[in-house]
C-alpha cells in the first residue's frame, strides 16, 4: 500500500476557511499528489482533485452522502432532509422530481422571463447613475424565479427575499454574524415556505401546473407518501436559492467581458462563441469550492486505502484548474472549448457524473442558459462604462466576489 501524503497540522478546518479555494490545490502541489489526507472538523479526511478522482468520487457503489455535509453547511446553504443528503433509491426518486422540472420548455420559460425582466431594468438604469450589477441581478433573478416557480411574491418583498437567499449562500464557510444571518434566513424561509406548501396542498394557494411549487407540493415517494412539509420547503428552496445564485456567475461574466473586450464582439450573434465564453466563466471563476461524500465500503484506489465512513472532499475548483486537463489554467481562454467534448468529469463547477443517477447539479442547464442570456443582453441591449474600482477577486473568501459587486455607469440602451 502506498503512503498517502498527510497534512501535518492536528486540524486544518481554520486553514481551509482561511485558504479558501486554493486549500486543496496548494497541498496537492506541495505533496506532488492529487490525493492527501488531513483533518477537518477534528476528523480524518481525504482530499482529492483531478479527472480520475472525480470519476471515483461519483461512483455510487463507493460513496454515499448521508452525514457527509458538515452541519454548518446544512443549516445555512442546503437545509436538512433534502436531496443533497440522500442515497440509493431514495435519492433517485427525489432527484427525478427535480429533473422533471427541468424540461426544455420550462428552461425556455425561465429564460424568457429573465429577458423580459432585463428589458424593463435597462430602461430604469438609463440615466439613473451608478448601478451595482450584482445587486440588480440578484433582485431580477429573485423576481423571475419566484414567478417561474409559482411562488407568490409582492413587489414590496423582492429586496427582502433577495437578501434572504444571499444570506444562505454567503454563510456556510464563514464564522460570526454572517454565518448566523444565514441560519436565521433559512429558518424563516423554511417556515414560510412550509406554510405555502400546506396551503397549496389544501387548495388555498393554487400553483400553476408543472411549476416547482406544484411538482414539489404534489410529489409522492415510492410508498405513495407526500414529502413532510418542512422537507418540501427545503426542496423548494433548493430551486429558489440557486437560481438567484446565478447572479454571481453573471457578474463574473460581466467582469470577464471587461477584462477581455475582444470577446464582446466575438459573442455577438454567435451562439457557439457565447457557449464557449460561458463554459470558460464556469471553469475559471471560483464558486462552489468542494463536494463532500463518505466512503460507503472500504476499497483501495491507486494504491491508497479508503476506509469505510471516511469523509472525502473533491476539489471542484481545483479540478477545473488542473494543469494536465487545462493547459495554462490561470488564463481565461474561451477558445479552449472550441472542438472540445465537454467531459462529465473534467469541467465540474456544478459537480460531475450523471444528473439523474448521481448528485450532479440539477440546475446546470438552467445556469448555462441564464448565463448565456446575460452575456447576450450585456453586449446587445446596452452600452455602459465600468469605472475604476476594486475588482480583485479574493480567493480566500468562499464565495468570492469583487467587494462591491461590480458597479457600472452611464448605461445607454442599444439594439
Ligand atoms: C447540486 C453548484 C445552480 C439545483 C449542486 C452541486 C453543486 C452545485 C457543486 C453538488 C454536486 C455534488 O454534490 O456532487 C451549483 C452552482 C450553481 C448552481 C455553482 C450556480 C449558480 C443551480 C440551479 C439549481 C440547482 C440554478 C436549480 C434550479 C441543485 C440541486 C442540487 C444541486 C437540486 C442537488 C443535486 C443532488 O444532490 O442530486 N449544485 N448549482 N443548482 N444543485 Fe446546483
Ligand atoms: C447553491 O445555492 O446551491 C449554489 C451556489 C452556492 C455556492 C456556495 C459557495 C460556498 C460554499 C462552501 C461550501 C462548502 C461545502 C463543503
Amino acid at each position: 500500500m502506498a503512503t498517502m501524503p498527510a497534512d501535518r497540522s492536528p486540524d486544518s478546518t481554520l486553514a481551509l476557511l482561511r485558504a479558501g479555494y486554493r486549500f486543496v490545490g496548494e497541498r496537492c502541489e506541495r505533496y506532488g499528489s492529487d490525493v492527501f489526507k488531513t483533518r477537518i472538523l477534528l476528523a480524518p479526511t481525504i482530499c482529492l482533485r483531478g479527472r480520475p478522482a472525480a470519476e471515483l468520487f461519483y461512483d455510487n457503489d463507493r460513496f454515499e452522502r448521508a452525514t457527509a455535509m458538515p452541519l454548518r453547511v446544512q443549516r445555512t446553504l442546503t437545509g436538512r432532509g433534502g436531496v443533497q443528503g440522500l442515497d440509493g433509491p431514495e435519492h433517485f426518486d427525489r432527484k427525478a422530481m427535480f429533473m422533471s422540472i427541468m424540461t426544455p420548455a420550462a428552461i425556455q420559460r425561465l429564460g424568457q422571463l429573465f429577458d423580459d425582466e432585463w428589458r424593463t431594468r435597462v430602461a430604469a438604469w438609463e440615466g439613473a447613475g451608478p448601478v451595482s450589477l450584482y445587486d440588480e441581478l440578484g433582485r431580477m433573478l429573485t423576481r423571475v424565479v419566484y414567478a417561474w416557480a409559482g411562488v407568490p411574491l409582492p413587489a414590496s418583498q423582492v429586496e427582502r427575499r433577495a437578501v434572504e437567499l444571499h444570506a444562505m449562500i454567503e454563510a456556510p464557510a464563514v464564522l460570526g454574524p454572517r454565518h448566523w444571518r444565514g441560519r436565521l434566513a433559512r429558518y424563516r424561509a423554511e417556515r414560510r415556505l412550509a406554510d405555502l406548501i400546506e396551503r397549496t396542498r389544501v387548495g388555498f394557494a393554487p400553483a400553476p401546473a408543472g411549476s416547482a411549487l406544484a411538482v414539489i407540493a404534489e410529489h409522492r415517494d415510492a410508498r405513495g407518501n407526500l414529502l413532510p412539509r418542512r422537507i418540501a420547503a427545503v426542496e423548494l428552496l433548493n430551486v429558489l436559492r440557486p437560481v438567484v445564485a446565478v447572479d454571481q456567475y453573471m457578474t463574473f461574466a460581466a467582469l470577464a467581458l471587461r477584462d477581455h473586450p475582444a470577446w464582446r464582439e466575438r459573442v455577438r450573434d454567435d451562439d457557439e462563441a457565447t457557449e464557449h465564453f460561458v463554459q470558460e466563466v464556469r471553469r475559471y471563476y471560483p464558486f462552489f469550492p468542494i463536494a463532500a461524500a463518505r466512503v460507503r465500503r472500504s476499497f483501495d484506489w491507486q494504491g491508497h486505502h479508503f476506509p469505510r465512513g471516511r469523509r472525502v472532499l473533491l476539489d471542484l475548483y481545483g479540478t477545473n484548474h488542473h494543469p494536465t486537463l487545462w493547459p495554462q489554467p490561470e488564463l481565461f481562454r474561451p477558445e479552449r472549448f472550441a472542438g472540445r467534448r465537454v467531459d462529465p468529469f473534467e469541467l465540474i463547477p456544478q459537480g460531475g457524473g450523471d444528473h439523474w443517477a448521481g448528485h450532479r447539479c440539477a440546475g446546470e442547464w438552467i445556469t448555462i442558459d441564464l448565463m448565456k442570456r446575460a452575456v447576450t443582453n450585456l453586449v446587445t441591449t446596452m452600452r455602459y462604462d465600468v469605472p475604476v474600482q476594486d475588482l480583485a477577486l479574493d480567493l480566500h473568501r468562499m464565495p468570492a466576489l469583487p467587494p462591491l459587486g461590480l458597479t457600472i455607469t452611464n448605461v445607454r440602451r442599444a439594439g
